[in-house]
């Protein structure tokens, strides 16, 4: 009997596994239910009483030797493992960086920035959330017009609404600071629409404010034909059509001769030669004191435009759900030099 054990113990020594396969078939050859240690501890009853104690000794040893074995044999190949996995492969091609790009509307809503601010314009921003004064009683919206109707505008409460415009942006600035005031407002702005390709319920805007002594409908006309020459090109040429709005008078709309066909007609400005791109007008005297600005010593001019509609204007755009989808195929279509 001992001399299996010994047997048994110089075989253990020798063996040396390559694969947890391998390691495994040891196991059952020696600890398994018919293993050759198992075995041994089966024989153990027949063993004279005398030698028992010694017996039993060399068979508990024997049994913990094969145990640490087959934990030390599994680690080695383990970690032998983890070694190939890490080799690092120098024949594998890198992974080129995947570039993100500007979205459309902030290339264009930069783009207004900069030409704005080269003629001296400072941008303004305000809160999303507006109260009832800054968004509509202060810009002359009567009590019961229908941009205060829940079917038109957000409103969170009686008195507080998500803005509808940037203007409200602009009451702000009129009664932090006496004039010469000569701001915009780019910014997000909500109205309650159903969304289809040529509404959404909510947009972007820059509104543009001049107060000053004198400020004439010259200034701003002069104003908006050089921002459209430098938006759209040199020949852009400008004509603005009467409009009303509370917060201006006189009003109008500004159309620019059409980026497609420079005029001639197509189907983009539907053979009418134009495109209609903002609003403006000279700020309503009401407005003026309602933000504690003197309206017979000064006068301004102000102007709106949606962001949006300058992209469909510069970039063919003709859905605008396109602009909130967040698609990486429409987004990537856009490159900007780096503004
Ligand atoms: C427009 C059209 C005309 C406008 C007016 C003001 C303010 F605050 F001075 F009264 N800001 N923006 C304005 C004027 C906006 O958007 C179509």
């Amino acid at each position: 009997m001992l001399d299996k054990v010994k047997e048994i113990q110089s075989e253990v020594a020798d063996f040396n596994a390559q694969s947890i396969e391998k390691l495994e078939a040891f196991r059952i050859a020696y600890l398994g239910k018919k293993g050759k240690v198992t075995l041994l501890f089966n024989e153990f009853r027949n063993v004279p009483n005398d030698q028992k104690k010694e017996f039993g000794a060399q068979l508990n040893v024997l049994k913990k030797t094969i145990q640490s074995k087959i934990i030390e044999l599994k680690e080695q190949i383990g970690s032998k493992k983890l070694n190939s996995k890490t080799e690092i492969d120098l024949t594998v091609p890198p992974q080129p960086y995947e570039l993100g790009s500007r979205h459309p509307i902030s290339i264009v809503k930069n783009e207004i920035i900069e030409i704005f601010s080269n003629i001296g314009f400072s941008i303004s921003e305000g809160p999303e959330i507006e109260d009832d004064w800054h968004n509509f009683s202060a810009l002359n919206f009567p009590e019961n017009h229908p941009a205060r109707d829940m079917q038109d505008t957000f409103f969170i409460s009686k008195d507080i609404a998500l803005r509808t415009h940037t203007s409200s942006v602009q009451v702000r600035e009129m009664e932090k600071r006496q004039p010469p005031i000569r701001t915009i407002s780019p910014g997000r702005v909500f109205r309650n629409e159903a969304i289809s390709a040529r509404a959404h319920c909510f947009f972007h805007q820059v509104e543009g404010l001049f107060i000053d002594k004198n400020v004439s409908f010259g200034d701003l006309k002069q104003t908006l034909s050089y921002f459209t020459k430098q938006m759209f090109g040199d020949k852009t040429k400008i004509r603005l059509r009467p409009s009303y709005f509370p917060f201006t008078e006189p009003s109008a709309e500004v159309d620019v001769s059409c980026t497609i066909c420079s005029g001639k007609g197509c189907n983009v400005c539907k053979y009418s030669g134009w495109l209609e791109i903002m609003g403006c007008g000279m700020v309503d005297p009401n407005v003026l004191d309602n933000c504690k600005i003197d309206s017979k010593i000064y006068t301004g001019f102000a102007f709106g435009m949606g962001i949006e509609r300058i992209a469909q204007l510069k970039y063919q755009v003709n859905d605008l759900r396109l602009y909130s989808e967040n698609d990486l195929r429409f987004l990537g279509q856009f490159k900007s030099a780096n503004i």
